[in-house]
């Protein structure tokens, strides 16, 4: 299910990958960073996926875009060209936090394609974005953090990597937390902060894995000494 080494995992025929925020080199731009869009890169990095898994559907588990609240410019540029550029046949948008008005930014020709959903069920699993409660009686998959854990070298540098967090629910249901696709987006440190959303918050027995699959064990256990 999850594909070594990518923040993206397989279920069934279905591509699941999250936290894109196509639009957000604009914001970076605003803070005096100047970086060109991301578009092509990550459309090209998810064709990759699609090669090595087969997958025949995408699904995008929130935060197509980037800016809150609103629509930029570059995104009512970048969000029509991204989506067109994907070879799928079936899209499944879960709305994150950022996706206000993304119906808005779907071509008319692709919208027999691209569907907008709150959460969607694939095999075990709800597929929901992680800001709001979902109701399932399914394991539940979230993006919404963008988890990484911050490590400590030998000379004292700090350093983050992205992680997966997997862990169980009061009621036993699993539940999995899938890092952020596009690697410019802010991240929570998961050994540092709180992890952020109302389903996130209840989570119980919670590992942190390395996109290489390595466990790194309980996030509790993982906090560095100041
Ligand atoms: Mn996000």
């Amino acid at each position: 299910m999850f594909i070594v080494g990518k923040p993206a995992l397989v279920i069934g025929k279905a591509l699941v990958i999250a936290d894109l925020h196509i639009g957000i080199t604009r914001a970076l731009y605003e803070s005096g960073i100047s970086m060109p869009s991301q578009v092509r890169k990550i459309a090209d990095k998810i064709h990759e996926l699609k090669k090595i898994t087969k997958a025949k559907e995408l699904v995008i588990a929130g935060d197509v875009k980037h800016k809150v609240p609103g629509i930029s410019w570059q995104e009512i540029h970048e969000v029509p060209e991204f989506l067109a550029a994907l070879r799928f046949k079936k899209i499944t948008i879960v709305k994150g936090n950022h996706d206000g008005q993304i119906e808005q930014l779907i071509p008319d020709e692709l919208k027999a394609r691209v569907k907008v959903r709150k959460a969607v069920a694939l095999g075990d699993y709800c597929v929901t974005h992680g800001h709001r409660k979902t109701n399932t009686n399914k394991n539940i998959i979230i993006a919404h953090n963008h988890p990484h854990v911050r490590f400590r070298d030998k000379m004292g540098a700090t350093y983050t990597e992205p992680v997966w967090i997997k862990g169980e629910l009061p009621d036993k249901k699993e539940i999995i937390i899938i890092p952020a696709f596009n690697e410019l987006c802010g991240a929570t440190i998961v050994n540092r902060d709180k992890l952020l959303g109302p389903i996130a918050k209840k989570i119980r027995k919670a590992h942190a894995y390395l996109l290489d699959g390595t466990d790194l064990g309980l996030i509790e256990d993982l906090k560095l000494k100041e």
